[in-house]
Order: structure tokens, then C-alpha cells, then sequence
């Protein structure tokens, strides 16, 4: 169906109108678009499909799925016409049995195409993306019939999605005008109106906004993030001070100053030269004194049976002092299993890194998506992520973000940074991780105190 044919016959239908409509958001509107009468015409149906199918024949994907009411039909349509799966999304949670938001036979990491009707601001497509991430799969195209060119398409493509319309609106009215089926007034007013009403994406939308402490807490699947999201709240504090120095005294001399502005400390447990037993005793010490948790940052990365002799045993013997541990998943999830094997009931908290702060990283989007659906396969065991950028965890897990200092910048060796509020507001963190803003400044205790605040008045500022 060429363009034209396809203008036609919505304005003939009455689809598309023209005149004063008054839309959801109580702004005025010269057009308005109702494809849900669309389904009353099955040629037209039949006919988009075809030209919804053909767009996206070239994609790497395996599964079709309509945002639930308005595309369901065409969704049905176009998974009949390339013979491939269909997955139906729910509009509301189902409350009993299941409780599925998708219907349909599907594995961890499958691609999905979702297809909307009209594209807006792009919420309904965000939130139909994010469901469809809860269960661990990948929105790998957003494709819409008709694009009001009024910020969707970029609102959706700052949260990392693709978006592609079979047709503009402006291109309709343009066909419409140029064949008279509509005044010049009418079509210049469509043309005014897209341009002049860019619509953000609502923020008080519940699925846009970030969790509270409070929530998370409720959510939480482990014992570690229970713990600590019960010391963030009770002392206000957000903030993980990475202690990475090499002399035990003074990493305690630190750390006892700082301790009553921090929820987490971060150690590297292999740079410190005299690490012994009698320096974990005293650490433990401190953190019972100050109600702070251990998180030993060794990254663990290589096969199953090497990580878990590097956590069970060998001369730090982590699992035994350790409240939590960072992952690497590299080598896939092999590593996550192999660390929780243990024959006495040891659960370890692990934190799986998502995204570097250095420049150059290899974490690209791709190994990030995998790495958080990792995660989310195993919320008994991963408390969170480290990451920088926005991630829709679930399970209370919690999102921690180093690369952090007052003044964003570059230190000699690669490491990126950006100011605490950055971290809240654009990457999307729970718990910041800050090192040398804080050992390495004149006064470690102040300049924590200092920290302290602005990540807990960002974090305030957002919930
Ligand atoms: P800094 O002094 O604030 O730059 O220290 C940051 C700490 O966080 C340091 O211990 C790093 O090993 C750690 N880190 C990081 O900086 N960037 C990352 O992507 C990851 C960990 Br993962």
C-alpha cells in the first residue's frame, strides 16, 4: 500500500480528523488520530501488515509483540505474515495464578519487535520495553504505523531504544493538503502544532521514576541488601567510601574517621601489604562499631573452579570476612554459580560489574543488557550491579556507581568521573562509590560529611 492510498483511506474512515480535540493531557490538538477503529477494516489491516512486515524483514530478531490494547490485533497480523512467535503483553498485572505480565514461549535474551499504533511521547512504549526486560528479554526494535513527530522517537532513543514509524504524520497531512481532501489553514496547523508540542516523557510516570530506599528494602531478596538499604535509611548516608590504600594502619585510621557518613566500605584486599587476619578483626570491629558493611571489590572474573578458590580460599580467604564481592561475568554466569557452591550454607552477596568507568571499556550495551539479565536470573545471589548508566533492575537489587568526585574529569590512568547529582539524575545510581575525592582531600572525615549530603539531597530530590 503506497503512502498515499494509506492517508486516504484514514482521512475517508474518519481515523485521522481534523478540528479542535481536547487530548489526554489537556492540551489541544488540530488532528486526531483513533486507529483503534482501524480493526473494523480488515483490508487496511491486512495491507499495513504486509508493509510492517517487509520493514522489518532484514532485523535479527525472534519474537512479535503488540503494546497491549491498541496493537494486539496487528501484532497477531504481522507474527502470521513472517511466521514467527508472538508474545502477549498484558495491560494490567494479572493478580492471581501466575502472575504473568507475557504470554507466550520465550527464553532469557530473545529479541523482541515491539509494534505500537501512534508513538507520542513514547511512555507507552517505554513501559511496554520495560516489561518485556522484567522477564529478561530485548526490546530490539520500537516500530510504530504513525510517528506525531512529537519527541518520541528521541525520548526513546535517550533510554537506549530504537525507534522506527512506517509513517510521519507531517507526510499524511502533506498528501492530504496536496490532493484537497484538507484546507491549507488545517494542514498548517497540523504542522505548527508537531512542532511547536515536543512532549517529554511524563516523570511522574511510576515505571520512569526510581524506587525509593524504602521500596527497595521491601523488595530486597538478600540478606546483604536487607542490611544495608537498613543502614542507608537509618543513617541517611548513600555512600560507599573505597578505602584503596596499601597500609592497613592507615586504611583503619581512615576509615574510623569516616565511618559515620558511610553505609559501605569498598577494599581491595590484594593492594594492602600487611593484610592478616588481625586487620580483618579489626575492620569487622569498626563495622560493627558504626554500623557500615564490607564489600571486597575482587572482581572475580576467571572459570568457575579458579573464582572459587580465589574466594574460598588462598590468603585472603574472603568468604569468611567479606560481606559482599564484586563479579565479573565475562565468563558468563559460570562464575556466579561457582562462587555460591559450598557445602555450608554460605550465600555470598555479589555485585556483577555491567558497565566500567574507564575510557575505552569494553562494556558496551550489548554485554551490559546481558550482564543485568544475569542479574536478574539470580536475585538470591546478586544484590546489584555496578554500572553507569541507567538499568532496570528488579528484586531490590541496587545499582552502585564509582567514578565519582565534585569536578567531573579524567585522572592519568583512565579513570572517568562525574559529580555525585550526575550519578543520581542521568545514570540512574542507588549507593555512590568515592575513593581518592575522599582519602586523598585534606580532611577524609569533612570531605566524607561532605559527600554525605549532596548524595543524599540528590537522592531525596528524585524520590
Ligand atoms: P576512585 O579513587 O574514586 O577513582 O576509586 C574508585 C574505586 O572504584 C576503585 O577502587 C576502583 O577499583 C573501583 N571501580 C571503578 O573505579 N570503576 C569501575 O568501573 C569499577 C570499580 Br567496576
Amino acid at each position: 500500500m503506497q503512502l498515499e492510498t494509506f492517508a486516504f483511506q484514514l482521512f475517508e474512515k474518519g481515523i485521522i480528523r481534523f478540528g479542535k480535540f481536547t487530548l489526554k493531557s489537556g492540551i489541544e490538538s488540530p488532528f486526531y488520530i483513533d486507529m483503534r477503529t482501524l480493526c473494523a477494516y480488515p483490508s487496511i489491516m491486512r495491507d499495513l501488515s504486509t508493509i510492517v512486515s517487509e520493514s522489518i524483514r532484514n532485523e535479527d530478531f525472534q519474537h512479535i509483540c503488540g503494546v497491549p490494547y491498541a496493537a494486539l490485533a496487528m501484532g497477531t497480523l504481522v507474527s502470521q505474515e513472517m511466521n514467527l512467535p508472538q508474545i502477549l503483553m498484558r495491560k494490567e498485572q494479572k493478580k492471581h495464578g501466575t502472575k504473568k505480565n507475557l504470554e507466550g514461549v520465550f527464553k532469557a535474551q530473545d529479541k523482541v519487535v515491539l509494534i505500537d499504533d501512534v508513538i507520542t511521547s513514547g511512555v507507552s512504549f517505554l513501559e511496554a520495553a520495560r516489561k518485556l526486560e522484567k522477564e529478561n528479554l530485548i526490546p530490539h526494535l520500537l516500530l510504530c504505523i504513525i510517528d506525531r513527530e512529537q519527541g518520541g522517537e528521541e525520548n526513546l532513543k535517550k533510554h537506549g531504544y530504537k525507534t522506527i514509524s512506517i509513517f510521519k504524520i507531517s507526510e499524511i497531512v502533506e498528501i492530504l493538503y496536496s490532493n484537497k481532501k484538507i484546507t491549507a489553514i488545517e494542514h498548517q496547523a497540523v504542522l505548527n502544532f508537531v512542532q511547536g508540542q515536543k512532549v517529554a516523557l511524563p516523570t511522574e510516570n511510576k515505571e520512569t521514576t526510581r524506587p525509593t530506599y524504602t521500596e527497595l528494602l521491601e523488595q530486597s531478596q538478600h540478606h546483604f541488601s536487607k542490611r544495608l538499604l537498613e543502614i542507608v535509611i537509618n543513617k541517611k548516608s548513600n555512600l560507599c567510601f573505597s578505602a584503596d590504600l596499601n597500609d592497613k594502619t592507615e586504611l583503619l585510621k581512615i576509615t574510623r574517621e569516616v565511618a559515620p557518613h558511610i553505609a559501605l566500605l569498598k577494599i581491595h584486599a590484594d593492594i594492602i601489604v600487611d593484610f592478616d587476619t588481625a586487620f580483618i578483626t579489626d575492620l569487622k570491629r569498626l563495622s560493627e562499631e558504626h554500623g557500615f558493611l564490607i564489600l571486597e571489590d575482587r572482581k572475580f572474573a576467571d572459570i568457575g573452579n579458579t573464582a572459587w578458590n580465589q574466594y574460598y580460599s588462598g590468603h585472603h580467604k574472603i568468604a569468611s570476612w567479606a560481606d559482599a564481592i564484586t563479579v565479573h561475568v565475562i565468563a558468563g554466569s559460570s562464575s556466579v554459580q561457582a562462587l555460591a557452591k559450598n557445602d555450608h550454607g554460605h550465600i555470598p552477596a555479589m555485585i556483577l560489574i555491567s558497565q566500567m568507568s574507564t575510557q575505552g571499556t569494553l562494556t558496551d550495551a550489548n554485554y551490559q543488557k546481558s550482564a543485568v539479565a544475569i542479574a536478574k536470573e539470580y536475585p538470591n545471589l546478586i544484590v546489584g550491579i555496578v554500572s553507569q548508566s541507567k538499568q532496570y533492575l528488579s528484586g531490590g537489587q541496587l545499582h552502585f556507581t564509582p567514578g565519582i568526585k565534585l569536578q567531573a574529569g579524567v585522572d592519568s590512568m583512565g579513570q572517568q568521573y562525574d559529580p555525585p547529582a550526575k550519578a543520581f539524575s542521568e545514570k540512574g545510581t542507588d549507593m555512590l562509590i568515592v575513593g581518592r575525592g575522599i582519602y586523598q582531600s585534606k580532611n577524609p572525615k569533612e570531605s566524607a560529611a561532605n559527600y554525605q549530603k549532596i548524595a543524599w539531597d540528590a537522592y531525596t530530590e528524585l524520590t
